[in-house]
C-alpha cells in the first residue's frame, strides 16, 4: 500500500536531508529536534501570556542592562535546558546570559557543536500581544572535541555558521532554519503538535516594495541613510515604487515579513548609539545567513555582516538586510 503524506514533520525533513549527505552523524537533525521542542514548550507560554502572571517585569535587568521579562527567563531556560541535556552541542550562549554556558560533561564535551540563541526577542511586545520570536546560530566548534568549549567557539565570523533560524510566535508559530543547502519553513501544527514543512526552499525576492525603519530616530541617523529613507518614500511607479513602510518593532516579524515578501529592513547606527541596537552574534548573523543563503544581502554599512570578526559576545552592528537589488541601491547612498 502507498501511504500518501504529503507534508513532512521537522523531523522527517532532517532525516531526509541527512541521508543524503553520507558522512553526516546526525547531530544537527538531533540540534534542531532540540530546539523544536523547546520552541514548542516556549510557544505555549507565548500563546497564554495573556491568562496567567509572566507578564510584566522579572525584577531584575539583562546583561545589556534592559528590563528582563519573566518570559524571557522562561524561555532562557527551555533553550538551555534542551541544549544542555542534548547529544550535539557543547554550550550556550544567549542574550539573557553576561557569559556562555559551558556545559562540561562528557557528551557534552564530544559534541560538534556551540549555539547562541536570543531566547525571547522583542520582549517589549509580550504584554501587547504583537508577534515576538527566538532566534538561533549554530557553529561548528573550533576547539577540539573531547575538550569543553571556549569563548573561541562562539567568536566565529557569521561565514562559519552552519545553521540559523528563527521561531515566529505569531498568528501561527513557525521555525525557519537554513543550512547552506537552502532554506525551509515549517508550521507548527497544533493538532498534531509538530512543526511541519509549509514554506520549502524559501527564496528572497530580489525586489520588493517595504521597507522597514524605526523613524522615531530619523534624525539620529547619519545624512546617508536619511537620505535613502527620503527616497523610500519618494519612490513612484516608474521608479519600482511607491514603498509602503512597515515596522512591527520585532525583529524576527520584521524580517520574516520581508524574506518572503521583498524588502529591506534597517536599524542604523543612531548619533547615541553608534553601533544601533541589534547584537550580532545572536540577532544579526543569523539573519545575514538565512536572508543570504535566500538570495538577499546584510550589510552594516561598511562590510557584509557576516565577514565581521566578533570580539565580544554581546557586540552591536548597525544592520541594513534584505532583497538583493534594494539592498545594492542603497549601498550606492551609504557607501
Ligand atoms: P530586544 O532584544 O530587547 O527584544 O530588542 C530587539 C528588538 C528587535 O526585535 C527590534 O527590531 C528592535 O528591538 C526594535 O527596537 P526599537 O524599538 O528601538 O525600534
Ligand atoms: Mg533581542
Amino acid at each position: 500500500m502507498i501511504v500518501n503524506r504529503k507534508v513532512l514533520t521537522l523531523d522527517e525533513f532532517t532525516i531526509q536531508q541527512l541521508r543524503s549527505i553520507p558522512k553526516a552523524t546526525g547531530e544537527l537533525s538531533s540540534l534542531l529536534r532540540d530546539i523544536g521542542l523547546a520552541a514548542k514548550r516556549v510557544n505555549v507560554e507565548v500563546n497564554k501570556a495573556g491568562l496567567v502572571d509572566i507578564l510584566g517585569d522579572a525584577g531584575t535587568i539583562n546583561v545589556q542592562g534592559e528590563d528582563v521579562k519573566k518570559l524571557d527567563v522562561y524561555a532562557n531556560n527551555q533553550f538551555l535546558g534542551v541544549l544542555q541535556h542534548g547529544i550535539s552541542s557543547a554550550g550556550m550562549g544567549s542574550e539573557e546570559l553576561a557569559d556562555i554556558v559551558v556545559f562540561n560533561d562528557e557528551i557534552s564535551n564530544n559534541s560538534k557543536y556551540v549555539v547562541m540563541i536570543d531566547p525571547l526577542d522583542g520582549s517589549s511586545n509580550i504584554d501587547v500581544n504583537v508577534s515576538i520570536g527566538t532566534i538561533f546560530s549554530v557553529y561548528r566548534r573550533v576547539t577540539e572535541k573531547g575538550t569543553p568549549c571556549n569563548h573561541s567557539d562562539f567568536l566565529q565570523k557569521g561565514t562559519e555558521q552552519v545553521a540559523a533560524g528563527y521561531i515566529i510566535y505569531g498568528s501561527s508559530t513557525m521555525m525557519v532554519y537554513a543550512t547552506r543547502r537552502g532554506v525551509n519553513g515549517f508550521t507548527l501544527d497544533p493538532s498534531i503538535g509538530e512543526f511541519t514543512l509549509s514554506h520549502p526552499d524559501i527564496k528572497c525576492p530580489d525586489k520588493g516594495k517595504i521597507y522597514s525603519v524605526n523613524h522615531g530616530n530619523f534624525f539620529k541617523y547619519d545624512e546617508k541613510v536619511r537620505k535613502y529613507i527620503n527616497l523610500c518614500q519618494n519612490k513612484t511607479k516608474s521608479d519600482g515604487g511607491p514603498y509602503t513602510q512597515r515596522y512591527i518593532g520585532s525583529m524576527v516579524a520584521d524580517v520574516h515579513r520581508n524574506l518572503i515578501k521583498g524588502g529591506i529592513f534597517m536599524y542604523p547606527g543612531t548619533t547615541d548609539k553608534p553601533n544601533g541596537k541589534l547584537r550580532l552574534l545572536y540577532e544579526c548573523n543569523p539573519f545575514a545567513f538565512i536572508v543570504s543563503v535566500a538570495g538577499g544581502k546584510a550589510t552594516n554599512g561598511k562590510q557584509r555582516i557576516l565577514d565581521i570578526q566578533p570580539t565580544e559576545l554581546h557586540q552591536r552592528t548597525p544592520l541594513f538586510i534584505g532583497s538583493k537589488l534594494m539592498m545594492e541601491e542603497l549601498e550606492t547612498y551609504i557607501n
